[in-house]
């Protein structure tokens, strides 16, 4: 009779048994490895910079070897942006004011479209991605979140594309852990995805408690946030 399929023996079954029991999560079809926001602008130097933000990119790319579906995110605001401080009179980066569609906090001029400072890092070597989402191109809508801007209307396109390839699973990685990773891992749980954040794979902006609060946020919603050594690949 045919050998049922998929069913690990020997030594592969054996690591998958020690993996089992050492909580470790294995990587499979139904997974996809969502980068977020590896631009210049969020690295050190850059004009948002997040602390440490280019140490992750070694790690990222070791990641990106887990994954047979990898998407790329990249903020991409047009000059004069709405979730920018110098579009607002009187009002200063890192302050929160109210917009149309809710709060909004503001930042200094980043990521601005064709600049530099929006490039991903030229480190990144994640050859088999295929998709690059550009998100907050909207002149009047931010967008942290790579499924939906902050008007809660505007998609992007990947939850479609996720499911047009049977991803069931998402791993969320790069910048910033406390708003661009944070608002795509809760749409992720939003739209029924699994949702799992690789921590250590991650660094954070923490203006005024955002870390954790968005650490709380997301393990209400059911996110998994984990280290990147519980990840382990398919036998
Ligand atoms: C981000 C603030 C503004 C991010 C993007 O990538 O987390 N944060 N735009
Ligand atoms: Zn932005």
């Amino acid at each position: 009779p045919p050998k049922a399929p998929g069913r690990a023996r020997g030594p592969d079954r054996r690591q998958a048994a020690a993996d089992a029991a050492a909580g470790r999560i294995t990587i499979g079809g139904h997974d996809a490895l969502l980068v977020v926001d590896l631009q210049y602008d969020f690295m050190p130097g850059g004009a948002l910079a997040v602390a440490d933000g280019d140490a992750v990119v070694p790690l990222v790319n070791r990641l990106g070897r887990l994954f047979a579906e990898v998407v790329l995110t990249q903020d991409w605001h047009p000059a004069g942006h709405t979730s920018f401080a110098s579009s607002h009179a009187g009002h200063a980066p890192f302050q929160t004011m109210d917009l149309d569609y809710g709060a909004q906090v503001l930042w200094p001029d980043h990521c601005v479209q064709g600049s530099r400072g929006a490039d991903l890092h030229d480190g990144l070597d994640l050859p088999q991605a295929r998709l690059v989402i550009r998100k907050g191109d909207d002149p009047a809508v931010d967008s942290y979140s790579a499924f939906l801007a902050a008007d809660r209307t505007s998609p992007t396109g990947l939850e479609g594309y996720l499911r047009s390839r049977r991803i069931t699973r998402v791993f969320i990685c790069g910048l910033a852990t406390d708003f661009c990773v944070a608002w795509t891992a809760l749409d992720a749980r939003a739209a029924g995805f699994e949702a799992v954040v690789v921590e250590d794979a991650c660094r954070a902006i923490d203006n005024d408690g955002s870390l954790d609060r968005a650490r709380q946020q997301m393990q209400a919603a059911g996110v998994r946030l984990v280290g990147s050594t519980e990840l382990t690949a398919a036998a």
